[in-house]
Order: structure tokens, then C-alpha cells, then sequence
């Protein structure tokens, strides 16, 4: 290291352990909103029943959104979850730190991690997601807290994706990183329990909570999957 130069939060490509996060994060359960798949409910009702249901981390990513109606629905989400779910902001900084969020999720193409934990501290959750082994490979070199494996299943919620990693791909990647994974695309109650069984430390939803009749009930059941596939694991 040159002298003077301040020891980077990342993992060293030696030590290829992730570092260590300054608070665990519960990847549980992990909703991604989209108000358009809410329908006409508030955003607010449908993340607070979620939540009641076993939501354990919410992520805002809402597209078709003014950068002040965006900071406004995360002021709106820090106000009514419980201290332990953390928010997370899709991809803007700028709305992460004026809203107070707990972190940022960013995507291949957004700002680069490292500029982001610069702006946002040791405390804040950062997650990315990756679509191939490259991009996992690469990962371990950030200042990342969590990955998110995306798409597991192709999902027309997001179609400008890579190809799906699949449940061997998901499998994969267990085996490849030490960091923690959250699977994201097509995850339903059908497959939740064999995400889990590839080695998920949990899955992403946006359609299976989001546009559900019952948000709550939604949540709980599959909740209790994941929580019961981990149990017999
Ligand atoms: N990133 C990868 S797939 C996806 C995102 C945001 C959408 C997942 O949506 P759904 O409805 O849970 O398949
Ligand atoms: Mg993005």
C-alpha cells in the first residue's frame, strides 16, 4: 500500500473474503417495489402489509419517477418501516442520501460501488447485481455487501436482463462467492424452497408481492417457505 493511501473498505483479491458488513443484513425476504404492478394502492399500504407479512429488507425501484417524486416515496418508506427492515434505493445516490436510506442497490451499469460507499460510509447496505460469473468474479473486489443473482428465471417484470442464471447457475455462484446472495427474477411460491435448497440466502420479489391481491398473505407464505426449505436444508 502507498504510504498515506487510506486501506480500501474492499476485499483484498489475497484474502477473496468479503468484507465484513458493519451490520448483518436479513436477506430473507426482500421486496422490490413497483407501484405500477400495485395498481391503485398506495405504495405505502402495499410495503407496510408486505412487511407485516415477513418482508425483511425493502428496495425502492420505481422507473417513470421525477427525481423528487422518487425522493418522496423514500422519505415516505423510512417512515413507516420497522427499524429492523432496512430501505434500500435503487440506483440513485443522490435519493439514498437525502432520503436517510440504509443503503443503495445498484446495477451493473449504475455508479460504481466504490464511489458509493465513498458518499455513503461504512454503515450503509450495498448491494449489486450481477448476470454472469464475470461480473461475480469482480464482485469480490468491491465494496459490496450482498449480490443479487439476476434473473434466476427470465420474468417479463424485466426483460432488458442477461440470460437466466437458472437454478444451476444460481448453484454456481454459491459455490464461487463467500458473499451473500439474493436471487431475484421469476421467484414465486412454486419455486421458493428449491431457490433456497441452490443456496439463496433469499429471494427478491417484485410481482409475487407487489401485484398479489393480499400483500400480507403473499409475504407469509412465502415467508414460510423459505423459512421451512432452510430448516431441511
Ligand atoms: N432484476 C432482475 S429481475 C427483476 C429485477 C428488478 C424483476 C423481478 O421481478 P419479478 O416480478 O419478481 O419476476
Ligand atoms: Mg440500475
Amino acid at each position: 500500500m502507498v504510504k498515506g493511501q487510506k486501506k480500501d473498505m474492499a476485499v483484498t483479491a489475497k484474502s477473496n473474503r468479503p468484507r465484513k458488513p458493519a451490520r448483518p443484513v436479513d436477506l430473507s425476504l426482500y421486496l422490490v417495489t413497483d407501484r405500477r404492478l400495485a395498481g391503485n394502492r398506495p405504495l405505502t399500504e402495499v410495503v407496510s402489509k408486505a412487511v407485516a407479512g415477513g418482508v425483511t429488507v425493502v428496495q425502492l425501484r420505481e422507473k417513470d419517477c421525477s427525481s423528487r417524486e422518487y425522493l418522496e416515496l423514500a422519505m415516505e418508506l423510512k417512515k413507516i418501516l420497522p427499524p429492523g427492515v432496512p430501505l434500500l434505493i435503487n440506483d440513485r445516490l443522490d435519493v439514498a442520501l437525502a432520503a436517510g436510506a440504509d443503503g443503495i442497490h445498484l446495477g451493473q451499469s449504475d455508479l460504481p460501488a466504490k464511489i458509493a460507499r465513498k458518499y455513503l460510509g461504512p454503515r450503509a447496505i450495498i448491494g449489486l447485481s450481477v448476470e454472469n460469473l464475470e461480473q461475480l468474479e469482480e464482485a469480490k473486489n468491491l465494496p459490496v455487501d450482498y449480490l443479487a443473482i439476476s434473473p434466476v428465471f427470465s420474468t417479463p417484470t424485466k426483460t432488458d436482463t442477461g440470460p437466466a442464471w437458472g437454478l444451476e447457475g444460481l448453484a454456481r455462484a454459491r459455490k464461487l462467492t463467500a458473499l451473500p446472495l439474493v436471487a431475484i427474477g421469476g421467484l414465486n411460491e412454486q419455486n421458493a424452497a428449491e431457490v433456497i435448497r441452490a443456496g439463496a440466502d433469499g429471494l427478491a420479489v417484485v410481482s409475487a408481492i407487489c401485484a398479489a391481491a393480499d400483500p400480507e398473505q403473499a409475504a407469509r407464505r412465502l415467508r414460510a417457505l423459505i423459512d421451512e426449505a432452510r430448516r431441511v436444508k
